[in-house]
């Protein structure tokens, strides 16, 4: 009796001194140490990843790097955005339809090795962030720590969130920063540094065409030559150093050389004008915002509280890998239908 009751007192102790030990965040803090302890290989195996990868294909740089923002701004970065199948799925969405297949199976790959090495303890939201990090700063960028410790999403983003990813025929910087600003991107600063996310990458004709068919300037005339001459090209959305991440989107800019209607915008308005010369003129001054905006970026508040899970695959919640798993006569029959 005296025995049995001392057990529980002690088990009652080691209960309390472990959660005494154990971190203090809840799985809804965020910190940019989460997985030290829990998985030490983490940042070598990414970085070793996406370093292999750009070897193979820079592109993918600019790829990660959209497909972050994609996932983030709508409601958080929670993965949402890698979910696939459904017709509610985001990559099924207009401004989705274009994310690069190769860098989505990139991070699913890449969470397959952490995985591996450490069990299943870091989201694909976490990897998503970590992988853009590294392409960013393999690609000439600075280097920065993202807010880490977020769960994947358990649903997809509603259409109407994803609507609020602004279109690139957006002239107005007003509606531009009030966009940004309800993700708490609320400087201007925030929203000149981070389109400075085209200083990379590439765009079809089609996000472009109001532009061009203006044909209000010298350049805007040449975008409008190339895409009649082949309208399934890809523009260069930096003009001077495609594939670098660099400041030189911002000097295109102050020469009128900005691909789309919303990169134009910043350099029309005195709002952000002011903050595109200081771009152009000092690469560090763009590198130190980046960085900051990317982390607040990082941050953009969880809608579901951070609520979710850790994915077996990017591309499935855990409750839809079960239900592959076990239907797979009915998922047949249906494809044999379908
Ligand atoms: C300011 C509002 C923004 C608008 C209107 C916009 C719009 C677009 C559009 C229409 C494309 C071309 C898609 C295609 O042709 O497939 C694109 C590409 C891209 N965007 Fe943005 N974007 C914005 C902000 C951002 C931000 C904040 C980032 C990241 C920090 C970003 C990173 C990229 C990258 C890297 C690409 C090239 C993707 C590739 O080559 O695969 N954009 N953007
Ligand atoms: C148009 O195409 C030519 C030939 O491929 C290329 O040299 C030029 O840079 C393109 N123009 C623009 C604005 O990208
Ligand atoms: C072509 C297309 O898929 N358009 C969709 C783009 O995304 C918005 C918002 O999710 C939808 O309303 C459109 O139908």
């Amino acid at each position: 009796m005296a025995a049995a009751s001392g057990r529980s007192a002690l088990a009652l102790v080691s209960v309390v001194v472990v959660a005494l030990l154990s971190p203090p965040a809840a799985a809804h803090e965020l910190s940019v140490d989460f997985h030290a302890a829990s998985c030490p290989q983490l940042m070598p195996i990414v970085r070793s990843s996406v370093q292999a990868a750009l070897q193979q294909e820079i592109a993918l740089a600019a790829g990660l790097l959209r497909i972050f923002f994609h996932d983030c701004f709508p409601q958080g970065c929670d993965a949402s955005v890698y979910l696939r199948g459904g017709t509610s799925s985001e990559q099924g969405m207009g401004p989705n339809l274009t994310l690069q297949p190769r860098a989505l199976q990139l991070v699913e790959d890449i969470r397959a090795k952490v995985h591996a090495a450490c069990g299943p303890t870091v989201s694909c939201a976490d990897i998503s962030a970590l992988a853009t990090r590294d392409a960013v700063v393999l690609s000439g960028g600075p280097s920065y720590e993202p807010s880490l410790g977020q769960q994947d999403s358990l649903t997809p983003a509603s259409g109407n969130l994803v609507g609020d990813l602004p279109g690139p025929n957006t002239a107005s910087v007003q509606e531009l920063l009030d966009l940004f600003g309800s993700r708490g991107l609320a400087e201007a600063a925030d929203l000149v540094a981070l389109s400075g996310g085209h200083t990379v990458g590439r765009a079809r004709c089609d996000f472009f065409q109001d532009r061009a068919m203006r044909r209000d300037d010298t350049f805007s005339k040449k975008l409008a030559v190339n895409c009649s001459k082949d309208p399934n090209r890809l523009q260069n959305l930096d003009v001077i150093t495609p594939d670098a991440f660099d400041n030189a989107y911002y000097i295109a800019l102050t020469n009128n050389q900005g691909v789309f209607t919303s990169d134009m915008a910043l350099v029309k308005d005195p709002k952000t004008r002011p903050i595109v010369r200081q771009f152009a003129a000092d690469k560090a001054a763009f590198f130190t915002q980046f960085a900051k905006s990317m982390v607040k970026l990082s941050q953009v508040p969880r809608l579901d509280g951070n609520r979710g899970e850790i994915r077996r695959s990017c591309f499935r919640t855990n409750g839809q890998s079960l239900v592959d798993a076990t239907a797979t006569d009915d998922a047949q029959g249906f494809a044999a239908s379908a």
